[in-house]
């Protein structure tokens, strides 16, 4: 489905592995403190690892630095994953990762523009994408500091109006630094997003708001890799990444399954979820 797909297996497979460790990172947090999103962390896992392993220009020791590719959780909720990509980085250390959600914490319920790494505070569905924009026109014609913008959105979020005003603007500017992904995960926090609110044609719509669209599988790594190298590379109009994923995706028992959307695993549950994680028995 996707425009190429990565003929590099060593480095799809190194990714492949640090999704792997992000999505035991996740399960480990939210079960140490019983509270956190891991639907929607599982399904973007190795969006988020080809994103911070391979595509963003960054640098951890100086995380404002100013030519920096900007990268936006517009699903803002489904951030443990991100924190934990952030942590293997070595933009904090891993130990944060144990005091998500808590008071007091780098590492909040939401992502804040404080913690290192965050280019801005989400969770107010849609808003991430609309500030995208901005940055990406800030990148073109203000500052035109020439760094692309990424962005991750979920298929129930692009239910929100401003999303679509967001992709209009991007039209208007050209915007050909701009990737805005959707994972198409197909579940809201209760229940089929197509029940909930009918998305489809997410890839006509797009077209037709003037964007180049790409169609991947989220879990192949060689297409996401393939997808994120061409989306960064194409000119003329800004991009939309439609990438087919599993909510909860590696836990065979949280695959599909809303109730995952949100909630923290037992301890049965949690040694049945890590041990399916380490044999990477669903691949
Ligand atoms: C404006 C707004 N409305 C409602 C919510 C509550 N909310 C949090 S997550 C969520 C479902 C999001 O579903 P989706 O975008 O598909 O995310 P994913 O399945 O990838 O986790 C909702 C409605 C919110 N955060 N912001």
């Amino acid at each position: 489905m996707a425009a190429h797909t990565s003929t590099d297996t060593k480095l799809v497979t190194d990714l492949s592995q640090k999704a792997r460790e992000i999505r035991l990172n996740v399960l480990d947090m939210v079960y140490t403190v019983q509270s956190g999103h891991i639907g929607g962390s599982f399904s973007e896992a190795e969006l988020i690892a080809a994103l911070y392993f391979h595509i963003l220009r960054l640098r951890p020791d100086n995380p404002k630095w100013p030519d920096r590719d900007r990268f936006i959780l517009s699903k803002g909720h489904a951030c443990p994953a991100l924190y934990a990509a952030l942590a293997m980085r070595g933009f904090y250390a891993l130990d944060e990762l144990k005091t998500l959600r808590q008071f007091g914490s780098i590492l909040q319920g939401h992502p804040v523009i404080k913690t290192p790494g965050i280019d801005m505070t989400t969770g107010s569905l849609g808003i991430g994408m609309a500030i995208a924009v901005g940055m990406a026109i800030d990148a073109k014609r203000i500052s035109r500091k020439g760094f692309d913008v990424f962005t991750l959105l979920g298929d129930g979020e692009i239910n929100e109006g401003v999303v679509w005003e967001a992709a209009q603007t991007a039209n208007k500017y050209a915007l050909d630094n701009l990737v805005a992904i959707v994972d198409r995960n197909r579940i809201q926090n209760d229940g089929f997003s197509d029940d909930i609110m009918p998305v489809e044609p997410i890839d006509k719509k797009f077209e037709a708001f003037g964007w180049h669209v790409l169609k991947i599988d989220g879990h192949d790594m060689g297409e996401v890799v393939g997808a994120l190298e061409s989306a960064r590379d194409f000119r003329g109009k800004p991009v939309c990444i439609v990438a087919y994923t599993t909510k909860g995706k590696g836990v065979s028992f949280m695959e599909d399954d809303h109730y995952w959307h949100g909630k923290a695993p037992s301890e049965e549950q949690y040694a049945r979820a890590r041990s399916e994680l380490m044999k990477g028995a669903i691949q």
